[in-house]
């Protein structure tokens, strides 16, 4: 098949799923066109059969606001005919459903039937797309969408409560490709982190306040009070200063390492003991899947699809959004011992197995396959 991708190029959790599933589609002989602002950050290495379109936005001087989703329905078009496209799956609605829509009406006067499918990530449902600056055009695009899938369950029942949709919504859930996970930890990389057989924590996203980076700073120093530990921040964002001075205010600086945007997740989480995710919403959570994938148990809230994939007392544990106390004493109780800690690490590797790679990508196929 040839397939059209568009997603947003950056460390998000769309707009990785999007790639390493455009790579993993490619390795079974498809064509993959990606149509993007920017190279994606995991699209690193040469692939034969994958092919990058960036989006060009002229500047003019009467545009403040240089009118991107039409560059984009533009560049769809060009890339849709010049390459004979079977389909266009996009990527998080805002703004890639409607101007796929655009697209689709343009490539219909001239004869050319496009399907378009519309992955929900997440907030392009829950926080953004929910204001009703942007409601009504989410909802036709959605609804003119010829296939909708939601990434958990949690978010296909959060999509019909705020959306008048009157399409199936079809679930497919992340994915992980386990093999790529089971790093042996580099010893002298450990050592840097933690020279002294300290426990180490690792929380990694986007910064965004949603993430309640606070919260790791403080479970972080309370569980240190009782067992050395070292903390790694992976990201950056808005709250990144916030975690900074909260971690300097705590006197636990010299614990706690910010190490920026990193693409080798694997090398990372091969060193971790435990991974925090206290956010305040996670339609599923991609980074505590590859956490598991890695064998690192995940202390999560229990919010939106979280609970999905982290299964409370097998995979890490489950708390409510805030409840800093519980995800300590829970962190504190997985640390109890080596067997314990083990226990855990090797039931959430269990976990992630569920969602490899190998499982989850014949679905989108599947899917792909109605409509040839
Ligand atoms: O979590 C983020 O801030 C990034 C966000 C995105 O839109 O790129 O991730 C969303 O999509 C991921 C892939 O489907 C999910 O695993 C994340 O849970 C979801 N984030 C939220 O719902 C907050």
């Amino acid at each position: 098949m040839k397939i059209g991708i568009v997603c947003y190029p950056t460390f998000g959790g769309s707009g990785v799923l999007a790639t390493e599933l455009g790579k993993a589609l490619a390795q079974k002989g498809h064509d993959v066109h990606f149509i993007t602002y920017q190279q994606p950050v995991r699209l690193n290495g040469f692939i034969p059969n994958i092919f990058y379109h960036e989006v060009q936005v002229p500047t003019y001087p009467l545009f403040d606001f240089p009118p991107y989703e039409t560059a984009l329905a533009s560049t769809m078009v060009d890339v849709i005919k010049n390459n004979n496209l079977d389909l266009l799956h996009v990527h998080y609605a805002i703004p890639h459903a409607s101007a796929a829509y655009m697209a689709k009406q343009i490539l219909k006067k001239e004869g050319k039937n496009i399907p378009v499918i519309t992955t929900l990530h997440g907030t392009d449902i829950t926080l953004v797309g929910r204001d009703k600056t942007y409601a009504p055009v989410v909802t036709f695009s959605i609804n003119e969408s010829d296939a909708i899938t939601a990434v958990s369950e949690n978010l296909k029942q959060e999509t019909y409560s705020h959306f008048n949709i009157e399409k199936q919504i079809d679930v497919i859930m992340n994915f992980v490709d386990v093999s790529r996970f089971q790093r042996k930890p580099i010893d002298a990389f450990r050592k840097v982190i933690a020279p002294n057989g300290e426990k180490v924590f690792i929380h990694a996203s986007n910064f965004r306040k949603l993430k309640r980076v606070q919260d790791v700073v403080r479970i972080f120093a309370n569980v240190n009070d009782v067992v050395p530990s070292k903390l790694l921040f992976v990201g950056d964002g808005p709250e990144r200063s916030t975690a900074e001075d909260l971690a300097r205010e705590l006197d636990i600086s010299q614990q706690v390492s910010f190490v920026g945007k990193q693409e080798q997740m694997e090398d990372i989480l091969a060193i971790g003991d435990i991974f925090l995710l206290p956010s305040e919403y996670e339609s599923f959570g991609l980074a505590a899947l590859e956490a598991m994938a890695a064998g690192v148990p995940v202390i999560s809230t229990n919010a939106g699809g979280l609970r999905e994939i982290n299964i409370d007392g097998v995979t890490g544990h489950l708390a409510d959004v805030g409840d800093v106390a519980t995800m300590t004493r829970q962190a504190l109780e997985m640390l109890a011992s080596e067997e314990v800690l083990n226990g855990f690490k090797q039931r959430a590797l269990e976990q992630a197995k569920k969602f490899d790679i190998h499982h989850i990508v014949p679905k989108y196929e599947e899917l792909y396959a109605r409509f040839l």
